[in-house]
Formats: C-alpha cells, sequence, structure tokens
C-alpha cells in the first residue's frame, strides 16, 4: 500500500488550505487526438449533415464511449456487423479498417458507404496487397482479436499471411530460413516490443523484407516518446483512455516500463483519492482516440483532491492532417 503522505523523494511544494501539498501534474504532449481519428469522427458528422440521421457506423468510429455516445446523440447508429444496417441507409467503416470482404458486400447490398479506415492502416492494407503479387507469404505483427488486425488479415486470401504477437510466436514459425518472408505491423504497437520482434524475425529469415521503419506510426510513436519523457520523475502515471484501446493499453505499459504506476481510466470520475497518497508528481496523458476534454476533467477531479500545479512537457509537435474522402469534399 502506498504512504499517506508524498513520495519523500519528490520535491514538494507548500501545504495547500487543506493541510495537503500541491500535487504536481506533468502533462504529455503530443496527447489525445490523431489525425486518424479527427478525420473519422469528422465523416461521421459530415455523413449525418448530408444524408440526415441515421447514419450507421460500423464498431466504435474509434475506441472511445465518450465520442460515440457524443455521435449518437447527433444521430449515428453504431452497430457491429454490415448485417445490422438495414438497406438503404449509409454507413461508415470504423477508423481500424475492414476486411475486403465489408466494402465488397456493401456494394453487393447497394449500399452508400464511406470509409474512415485511418490513411496509415489503408497504407499496410495496400502494402500486403503488393507483397502477395511479389508471392512473398507475410508475416504480420499485431494483436490478435483487435479490429485493425482483423481488417488487416482480411485483405489477403486466407493462409498467406500470419499473425505473430510475441518472440516465442517468432519461434515457433515453421518456414524454412532462406523463405521469401516480408512483414507489416499494426500500427499502435509497443515501439520498443516491436523493435525486439522484428529483430528476431531478421534473425530467424535473413531474405524477410519490411517496411524502412515498422508500420507504428507517428501517433502511436510520438505518444510513448512523450509519456518516456515524463515517466521516469512521475510516482503515477494516469492514462485517459478505453480498455479495448490498442495505443491507450500501450501507454499503460510504457509507463509502468519507466518504474512509474500507471492506471487506465476513462472518465474523472474514477479517480479514487486514494491513488493519490503518496503521490507527488502526476503524469497525464491520453490516447489517440481519447478527446482533450476528458484530460481537463481529470484535471478537474485531481483539483478536488489537491492544489494542482500543472506542467506541460512536450517532446514534439504534430501537424499531420488527412484528407477526407472525395464523397465528402464538395
Ligand atoms: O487501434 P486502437 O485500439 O488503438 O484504436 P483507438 O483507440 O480507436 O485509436 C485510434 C487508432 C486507430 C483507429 C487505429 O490505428
Ligand atoms: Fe491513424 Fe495512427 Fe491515429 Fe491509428 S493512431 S488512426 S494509424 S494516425
Amino acid at each position: 500500500m502506498n504512504a499517506p503522505f508524498p513520495n519523500p523523494d519528490t520535491p514538494q511544494a507548500n501545504p495547500d488550505a487543506r493541510g495537503m501539498p500541491a500535487l504536481k501534474v506533468l502533462v504529455a504532449s503530443p496527447r489525445g487526438f490523431c489525425a486518424g481519428v479527427d478525420r473519422a469522427i469528422e465523416i461521421v458528422e459530415r455523413a449525418i449533415d448530408r444524408y440526415g440521421a441515421p447514419v450507421f457506423v460500423r464498431h466504435e468510429i474509434v475506441h472511445n464511449r465518450y465520442v460515440v455516445d457524443e455521435l449518437k446523440a447527433k444521430g449515428a447508429v453504431f452497430v457491429e456487423e454490415l448485417d445490422e444496417v438495414p438497406d438503404g441507409v449509409p454507413v461508415v467503416f470504423s477508423a481500424h479498417g475492414v476486411p475486403k470482404a465489408v466494402p465488397a458486400k456493401a456494394e453487393e447490398r447497394g449500399l452508400d458507404y464511406l470509409d474512415a479506415t485511418c490513411p496509415l492502416v489503408s497504407k499496410v492494407h495496400r502494402q500486403a496487397e503488393r507483397q502477395l503479387e511479389k508471392g512473398r507469404h507475410i508475416i504480420f505483427v499485431g494483436h490478435a482479436g483487435h479490429p485493425e488486425v482483423i481488417g488487416t488479415l482480411g485483405q489477403v486470401p486466407e493462409g498467406t499471411m500470419t499473425l505473430v504477437e510475441t518472440i516465442e510466436d517468432v519461434a515457433r514459425l515453421d518456414f524454412p530460413k532462406e523463405e521469401e518472408l516480408s512483414f507489416l505491423t499494426q500500427t499502435t504497437l509497443s515501439v520498443d516490443d516491436t523493435a525486439e520482434i522484428v529483430s528476431a524475425l531478421q534473425t530467424r529469415f535473413p531474405n524477410i523484407v519490411g517496411p524502412k521503419a515498422e508500420d507504428i506510426c507517428y501517433a502511436t510513436s510520438n505518444r510513448q516518446a512523450a509519456v518516456k519523457a515524463i515517466a521516469p520523475s512521475c510516482d503515477l502515471v494516469l492514462v485517459i483512455g478505453a480498455p479495448n484501446s490498442s495505443n491507450s493499453l500501450r501507454l499503460v505499459e510504457v509507463a509502468e516500463r519507466c518504474g512509474a504506476d500507471a492506471k487506465l481510466v476513462q472518465r474523472g470520475a474514477e479517480i479514487d483519492p486514494s491513488w493519490l497518497d503518496g503521490v507527488g508528481t502526476l503524469g497525464l496523458t491520453a490516447g489517440a482516440s481519447a478527446p482533450e476534454k476528458l484530460v481537463r476533467e481529470v484535471i478537474d477531479r485531481l483539483a478536488e483532491f489537491r492544489t494542482v500545479d500543472e506542467e506541460k512537457v512536450r517532446t514534439v509537435e504534430e501537424k499531420m492532417v488527412f484528407k477526407l474522402p472525395r464523397q465528402l469534399m464538395d
């Protein structure tokens, strides 16, 4: 159990009127929405404006309940499968991407569909097609069952792509050493774990080819680097994000590996004051699908218990913006 007072190694501000020392909050930047999430949400909003409600969305547009509830209030209806979309109603595919069979089925049914797949996920899909054309079997590094992984596996015929999640999975692959393989990765993986897995692949299969840098996107790697910049000086790091958000879960792991306690929170109200026992410096970040409003909400919640002394720590400036699909441009 944590001590009731802040860590004696952490420099403390003077006690406030409640007799509690101020809580230093290091707010990581970049954090929160990436360009792919901004674009996906805008696609749903513009689709509602253009076609009128309801607009169906296949899977959570991004993995965040707050975002989903806001869009529901504007007229979006979320379903898991295309079969649940009635005929004649427009449908948006989520930012995580879909197997090829999904747009094919939508076309067969004559549905108006908008693809909110992040362009950086689509880029991986195209790489998969290219490797297939070259006759190379693809090793895909990703987390089983995640919608992005299902979508990417679904870009090529069954049996032409093999999923690996760990170094142990690499050791179990039974291709000959000289096999002409290629590898691709999910966009939201741990930068450090993936480097190890890729290096294990390269050691086992010297002819394997892959992207110049792995396919982990700029937003994922920037958010992980920003956590690395703050976590070593934090007693606790809070990551705002959902339990099904791969990139948010990776931020918790990064903070823990820097030696900090770390927790994933969806809303400010979840924060229990006992979490702050013994905490002098708290780190705060948000996954790529978590809105900035929730960062303010968490800081306001912390301020209910301690005087917050907020400091922003920026590691890099992001300027990425993605174009909307052509159907929504005019
Ligand atoms: O892929 P992940 O579970 O991290 O998805 P989120 O939380 O919705 O964040 C957006 C990232 C994305 C759509 C895929 O790269
Ligand atoms: Fe695109 Fe990266 Fe954002 Fe995923 S996390 S939506 S790949 S920019």
